[in-house]
């Protein structure tokens, strides 16, 4: 299979090329990138040795280039690019609409005049909107986005659809609840507390704490995918979810306590405009069709990631410094 991945110098992405790479060495992989703030090139180091890998930078808004680069016996396109961090959308929309919308339908016209056998869009339970103390999101639930991220991500889904609809394009749409793990950039909630904490900096918790996330490891989510692109049955939305439903106290509390500092640390700050009070993903769908089955518990796998953070410090110190956008500057 030769695939056509966009956006995976960034956490989920680079974590799903190690994972498909170690699993399918006989798979080509083509992989385009804009390396914004949030792309890494660090994340993809062990890919060097990798033959069947060609990095390409590039934004997927750029039609003569996606045009170009699929127009190459492409077999699939799966694509992560996107501007991911709801704070940065309720500040600057714009990029939002441009990568998120703009970016994808390009892909879906790419994929559409090369034939590609399977497009998959990756997306989130964040465009379902919010919940009360019950229920969960099915893949019937309405769309019901609230932040200017979750309704960019929104209208790429439906754009999805319709090229199902109007030109029978063999695609999926995976909707998954938030990632933890290796690689995620220090903007998200569990790699600032870390690094915040190992600072004995103040931990920013909004509003009074008491949102809650459905949380699930992001190797988990990798191999959700997989089964996607192998198995799932084309114009079929699948939910991805591990039913670890947290608050957010709880998390920053999991995070002080493993890392032996102070519950003084934490600072309640102003809530997050039009912020979501409560995600909680059924995933019953991909469990009974595909077979999924995720691998990590929530109690092993935070722990893991934490110490992860904590034995790679190099990685964030340099990201947090600012240090690596100088050095792909130069270089790119
Ligand atoms: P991320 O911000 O870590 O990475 C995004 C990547 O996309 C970066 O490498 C960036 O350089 C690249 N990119 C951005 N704009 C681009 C453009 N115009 N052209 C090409 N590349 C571009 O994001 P992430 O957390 O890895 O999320 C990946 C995907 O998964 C996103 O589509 C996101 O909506 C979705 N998702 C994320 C989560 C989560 O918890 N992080 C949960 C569900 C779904
Ligand atoms: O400093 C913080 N303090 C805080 O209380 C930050 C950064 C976040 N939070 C809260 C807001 C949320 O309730 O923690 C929760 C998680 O926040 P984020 O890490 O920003 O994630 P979230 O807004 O839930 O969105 C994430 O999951 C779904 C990803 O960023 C999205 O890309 C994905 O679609």
């Amino acid at each position: 299979m030769n695939i056509l991945v966009t956006g995976c110098a960034g956490f989920i992405g680079s974590n799903f090329l190690l994972y498909m790479t170690n699993k399918y060495p006989q798979y080509s992989f083509i992989h385009i990138d804009a390396l914004t703030y949030a792309g890494n090139l660090e994340n993809l180091k062990q890919l060097e040795e990798f033959a069947n890998y060609q990095f390409i930078k590039g934004d997927i808004t750029n039609r003569e280039l996606i045009d170009r680069i699929a127009n190459n016996g492409v077999d699939a396109i799966i694509n992560f690019a996107a501007e991911s961090h709801v704070d940065r959308s309720i500040t600057n929309p714009e990029i939002f609409v441009m990568t998120n919308i703009m970016g994808t339908q390009v892909l879906l016209d790419a994929a559409k005049k090369y034939q590609v056998k399977k497009f998959i869009q990756v997306s989130t339970d964040e465009v379902y909107g919010s919940l009360g103390s019950e229920g969960y999101f099915t893949e019937n639930t309405p769309l019901a986005p609230n932040s200017p991220y979750s309704s960019s991500k929104a209208g790429a889904d439906l754009l999805v659809r319709a090229y199902h609809e109007t030109f029978d394009l063999p695609v999926n749409i995976t909707r998954c609840s938030n990632n933890y793990g290796p690689f995620q950039f220090p903007e998200k909630l569990i790699p600032l507390m870390i690094i915040n904490a190992l600072h004995d900096r103040d931990l920013p918790v909004y509003g009074d704490g008491l949102n809650i996330r459905d949380w699930l490891h992001v190797e988990d989510h990798c191999s959700a995918i997989d089964l996607v692109l192998h198995r799932g049955i084309n114009g079929e939305v699948y939910n991805i979810g591990g039913n670890n439903e947290r608050t957010n106290i709880q998390i920053v509390q999991k995070v002080l306590a493993h890392l032996g500092k102070p519950e003084s640390l934490i600072r309640y700050v102003t809530d997050r405009p039009g912020h979501d009070r409560r995600y909680a993903i059924d995933a019953s769908k991909i469990v009974s069709e595909l077979g999924w089955k995720p691998k990590y518990t929530f109690e092993t796998g935070i722990v893991e990631t934490i110490d992860w953070y904590l034995d790679n410090q190099d990685w964030w110190k340099r990201i947090i410094s600012g240090d690596y956008q100088k050095y792909y500057n130069q270089q790119y």
